[in-house]
């Protein structure tokens, strides 16, 4: 199947999130995207189970702070998946290819090292309209798709390890 839109998931196929503890970290750079993007990911959430006592809302400065935060929030608490909510635009420097090298590895060692699921819902753009359409514009909204992917992914990890209860 081609993707062509973000939120274009089939929702019978979405795990229902009843007993899911999800963090939600979200970057204060670009907020009319990031909060777009934060609103989707929560709605989502809300819409496939999870209780609004267990979705957990944080900010951070910057994009180049989702990993260690998400390093922070799993290390304190006992959170299923981390959802990490940025948007990177470029600008006239190269800081735009060092903080999308940073965030995307960063996020793959914290899910690695806590080995639970951190989502990179981090939008790395040429112009902020590239950013809006993704943010709930033509092309849907990233968030959307880091809740769905939290929810698959946390189904995921109970089906290895059935007898424990979370
Ligand atoms: C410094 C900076 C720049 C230039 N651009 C962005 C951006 O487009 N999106 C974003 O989320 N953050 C940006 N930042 C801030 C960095 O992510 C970070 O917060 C600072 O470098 C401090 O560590």
């Amino acid at each position: 199947m081609k993707k062509t839109n973000l939120s274009d998931f089939d929702p019978a196929a979405i795990p229902n999130g009843k007993d899911y503890r999800i963090g939600v970290i979200a970057a204060e750079w670009n907020p009319e995207v990031t909060n777009a993007m934060l609103v989707g990911a929560v709605d989502t959430l809300r819409k496939n189970g999870v209780k609004k006592s267990a979705i957990h809302v944080y900010r951070v400065p910057g994009t180049f702070e989702l990993s260690s935060a998400a390093d922070m929030l799993l290390t304190h608490s006992n959170i299923d998946a981390v959802i990490c909510i940025g948007c990177v635009i470029q600008g006239e420097t190269r800081h735009f290819e060092f903080i999308c090298q940073a965030v995307s590895q960063g996020i793959t060692n914290v899910s690695l090292k806590h080995r639970k699921p951190v989502i990179f819902s981090v939008l790395t753009c040429d112009t902020m309209q590239q950013a809006l359409d993704r943010a709930g514009g033509k092309y849907g909204n990233k968030g959307v798709e880091g809740a769905v992917t939290a929810l698959k992914m946390v189904a995921f990890h109970r089906s290895l390890i059935p007898e424990i209860t979370f």
